[in-house]
Formats: structure tokens, sequence, C-alpha cells
């Protein structure tokens, strides 16, 4: 009998397809090409696979923008070709999940065109339709992440409509019950297809504010990541364009279809500034809603004991047993050994460390791809930039390009072996040297560490499932005890380049566990950290 429970504590690698692997030549990646690189993944010890979006879109969010919830694009390939990606993925032992883009839809989704078509069809109120205030102006406040207001104006309609992010990405009008079951029958076809899984986009954007109200200025303490004159964004303390209240019951509709496919589970994507934390425990508490989610809150600047305790703290004090996802790179924000690059030049030891510690925290975890080969993010010249994002807010935010630059499997080949045409983004030529099959056969390296540490992860139910209780420590030291029934596993990372001594707690017996690669050693009841370092011991 398969674990319905799969997915708590569940390593999960995310594939951005644009650029794992192109098996046609034309400098984008594609289904086909995921197919024959999946036993990369489960070499590497993951339990599944996240699919950015690869249905039928004008691709001017790369995918986030979906015209046919129900196809695949063109670019990526076929249904037929979605089919052995799934088996091929089933056979290696891997689920697989797809990112569920429900909040919005493309401009060019059948339903958009007709709902813009006029204020009568039957699709009139799928989207959100608002009048102009009698002085010409939007209805509201609201600003779209990407810029801007995120109402448009509509000269067809005479309205402006709703986009939390392009204007090309219209807002789906979750208010109406028809778009709720339209969208739930999209779900559906792909539980049918035998997927495992979604990544739920944007879930916190699913409702608006009935009645428009405008948003008063951010709550004190939170600035967004961007100067308020490149984008005034996280200025706006968003409380009425995302996370109503009707929200949760939407998401119950969600669960009880996933609960007639026991086994599939989702991951919903929480991006609310200060309030992510909180938002992420109740939409994954209770167990009749999401099993889990993920904030950005380990996706930005934040590093060290403060911060990672804390954020954990808040989630496990708030949780009412939901269930978190942690991740420290994706396709949305710089990789995470660049972005803590100022406090270790050793990137194989930060990354090493880092990963280690990302794959001790409780819950389940989604892995980008590259990371596990400790890819930096590449400088993308601007003529060659391709995100509207980076392309809107250069120099100040570079965009999301130098993320999502191709996976690189063989250091002397072309291209690193993504494509044999010129991909769609750059290789840099400094990730050939990381590239997978240069690491492989390295004890020492990245990727070796990656597929030991998972093996370790696996075998400890303490990390898998055990809670977790943070020591108070030095803002460098982190250390946490894993505790499940009566076994427990005791965490220690230095997150600084000098080597640190932390004390046991008087009543610890521990046994270190060796062979994980690390260099720190026990003397007597204090443990002698290497500077960016781990240790890892059973404790009892
Ligand atoms: O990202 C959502 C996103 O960008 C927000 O969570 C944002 O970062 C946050 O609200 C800022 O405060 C998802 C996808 O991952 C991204 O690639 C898409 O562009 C976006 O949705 C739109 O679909
Ligand atoms: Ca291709």
């Amino acid at each position: 009998v398969a674990d319905a429970d799969w997915w708590r504590g569940a390593v999960i690698y995310q594939i951005y397809p644009r650029s794992f692997q192109d098996s046609n030549g034309d400098g984008i990646g594609d289904l086909a090409g995921i197919t024959r690189r999946l036993q990369h993944i489960a070499d590497l010890g993951a339990d599944a696979v996240w699919l950015s979006p690869f249905f039928k879109s004008p691709m001017k969010d790369f995918g986030y923008d979906v015209s046919d919830y129900r196809d695949v694009d063109p670019i990526f390939g076929t249904l037929a070709d979605f089919d052995a990606l799934v088996a091929e993925a089933h056979r290696l032992g891997l689920k697989v999940m797809i990112d569920q883009v429900m909040s919005h839809t493309s401009d060019q989704h059948p339903w958009f065109v007709e709902s813009r078509s006029s204020k009568t069809n039957p699709k009139a109120d799928w989207y959100v339709w608002a009048d102009a205030k009698a002085d010409g102006t939007p209805p509201s406040n609201w600003l779209s992440v990407f810029g801007g207001s995120s109402w448009e104006w509509d000269t067809r309609r005479c309205q402006y409509y709703l986009h939390n992010f392009l204007t090309s990405q219209p807002d789906l009008n979750f208010h109406n019950p028809d778009v709720q079951d339209a969208l739930l029958d999209d779900v559906r076809f792909w539980l049918e297809r035998g997927v495992d899984g979604f990544r739920l986009d944007t879930v916190n954007y699913y409702f608006h504010d009935r009645e428009l109200r405008s948003n008063p200025p951010a709550i004190s303490g939170y600035r967004g990541n961007d100067a308020p004159a490149v984008n005034p964004y996280g200025y706006q303390d968003h409380l009425y364009d995302k996370n109503q209240p009707e929200n949760l019951d939407f998401l119950r509709r969600f669960r009880s279809l996933l609960d007639e496919y026991p086994g599939s589970t989702a991951v919903g994507e929480v991006g609310d500034g200060p309030r992510s934390i909180e938002i992420m425990a109740a939409y994954s508490s209770g167990g009749d809603k999401l099993h889990m989610c993920y904030t950005f809150d380990f996706l930005g600047d934040g590093y060290g004991r403060d911060f990672f305790g804390t954020t954990v703290a808040r989630f496990e004090e708030g949780s009412q047993g939901g269930w978190p996802c942690w991740a420290f790179s994706n396709h949305d924000v710089v990789r995470h050994i660049t972005r803590w690059k100022g406090f270790s030049a050793d990137q194989p030891r930060l990354a090493k460390v880092m990963a280690s510690l990302l794959l001790s925290l409780r819950g389940s975890v989604c892995l980008y791809q590259g990371e596990e080969l400790a890819l930096t993010e590449a400088d993308i010249a601007y003529e060659d930039l391709v995100d509207p994002y980076g392309i809107r807010f250069w120099p100040e935010f570079k965009g999301r390009d130098g993320c999502r630059t191709p996976m690189v499997w063989e250091g002397g080949v072309v291209n690193g072996g993504f494509s044999n045409g010129k991909p769609w983004l750059p290789v840099p030529t400094e990730h050939l040297t990381k590239a997978v099959d240069q690491q492989v056969g390295d004890p020492a390296s990245v990727l070796s560490h990656y597929r030991r540490f998972l093996a370790f992860r696996k075998a400890e139910a303490t990390l898998v499932k055990g809670d977790i209780t943070f020591y108070d420590t030095t803002h460098e030291t982190i250390a946490f005890l894993r505790k499940a029934g009566n076994e427990a596993m005791l965490c220690v990372f230095n997150l600084s380049e000098d080597p640190v001594r932390f004390v046991l707690p008087e009543d610890l017996a521990i046994a270190p566990v060796d062979g994980l690669g690390f260099h720190s050693h026990v003397e007597e009841n204090e443990l002698v950290l290497e500077g960016i370092d781990a240790l890892f011991a059973r404790v009892g």
C-alpha cells in the first residue's frame, strides 16, 4: 500500500522546464528532455519533482500565463510526452507535482477573450471587472507585483480589470462559483492523468475584497525588497487585494477533490510579506485545507540564528497542525549561494552547510535545479534579459533570468550538454566546471554531499518527521533538536567563518554521526565547530 503521507518531510526537486534539458535543438528545454534526465533526480534521492508550468501559454511570464490548462505548450511537447514523463518518474519511484496557476490566466485564455467581449456574455463576471471612479481613475489603489496599478483599462468594456501580475495575466473572479468549478475540473483532469500533486501558484491571491477597498500604507517595520521609487508594491499593506477569508472555503473544496485521489498532495505558495508565516500555518492547518505551504521567508536576504530560528518558531507556534515546506532557492530569486556570499567566499562549503540546514528543518523541502551543483546567479547583460520583471526594473532589480539559466550536465560539451542549439538564456562559462559529470565521481563535491545527506536524512525519522526545538545560541550558530518518539538528533551549524564552541546542555549524552563530510568534532561536553561547518549527533 502506497504511503498516503509521503509528502510529510518529502524532498521535492523543482524543475524549470525551459532550462532543464532540450531534446530537439531549439534551445528550449522540453518534457522529452526532462524524461531523459529524471535518473539524475532519482540518484540524488529526491521523493518528487515539481514541474514549473508547461501548459499552453503565450509565455509572457514564461508559462505562468496559461491559455489552456489542459494541454502542453508545443514548445515543451505533447500530452503523450507528459504521460511518458509521468510513467518514467513513477518507474524511478518519483512523484510528479505540477504547477497549477489558478489565480490568473493569460489574456489569451478563451475565458478572458469571452469575458472581455461584452458586459453581458456568459463569462462577463469570470474576471474582476470594475467601473472607473468618477474622475476616470482605477477603482482602488491596489498595486501589481510587477509594477504600477493592478487595474488595467479595457477599451472594449470601458472598464478596468484586475491583474496582480502582468497586464496579460488577468485575475480570475473566485467569488463566482462557476469559476471555482471550472478550475477544479481542470485540476481533476490532471489527477485523472496520474499526477501526484500540485504546487499552487500565488494561492493567497485567489480572492479580493468584494467592496474593492483601498489598501492602507505598509504596516510598520515592513519594507519591500525594492526601493519604493522602483516598485512601491511592498510599501502597501495588502489587506484587501489578497488573502480574503473566503479563500479557506475554496481550499476546503480543493482538498476534498484531492481526497478523492489518495496520496495526492498540494503545496501552496504564500507571498504575503510579514504575514506569510501565519497565513501559511492557517492554510495548511486542520487537515481539511492544503497539505503544506511555503513562503518567501527563506528566499530573501535573511540569515543567522535569529532569522531561521524565529521564522521556524513563528510557524511552529501558529501552526495548528499545519505543515511547512522550506526552500532556499527557486526560479524567482537570486540563487542562495550568491545571495549569501557575504558570509563565505568558499562556495562549496557554504552550499554544503546550507543544504544540510535546509534538509534538517522540520518540514518538507523544495530543492531548485542546479543548487545541488552550487550554481551561482548568472550575470545577464541587459540585452539578453527576457524576464519582463527584470526589464521593467533594471538596473535596480535585475529580474529572474540569472537563476533560470540552463542546467549543466557535461562540462566539456557545448552548452554544458543542455542543447545543441542556441539556449534561450546563455550558459555561464563558470558553470561548466560545476556540471554534473564534473562532480559526480568526486566524494568531496557539492553534488556528492547532497546525495549523501539526502540518503542520511531519508533513514532518520527524526529529520523527516520529528518535532523541532531551537537552542539559544549566538547569531551565527544554529542548534536545534529534532525528536521523534524516543529518538532525537542534535543538529548544530556554524554559519560564520570562525570556529565556535557550543557547550552542550548538561543532560545530553550524544554520539556524533560520522561520514557526513563535515570537519567539526566533540570534546567532552563541547562541540568544536569549524568555520562554515555542521555537526549531527544522536542523543541518548
Ligand atoms: O510568484 C509569485 C510572486 O512573485 C509573489 O509571491 C511575490 O514574490 C510576492 O508577492 C512579493 O511580495 C509566482 C511564480 O513563482 C512567478 O514565477 C510568477 O511570475 C508569479 O507567481 C505570477 O504567476
Ligand atoms: Ca526543445
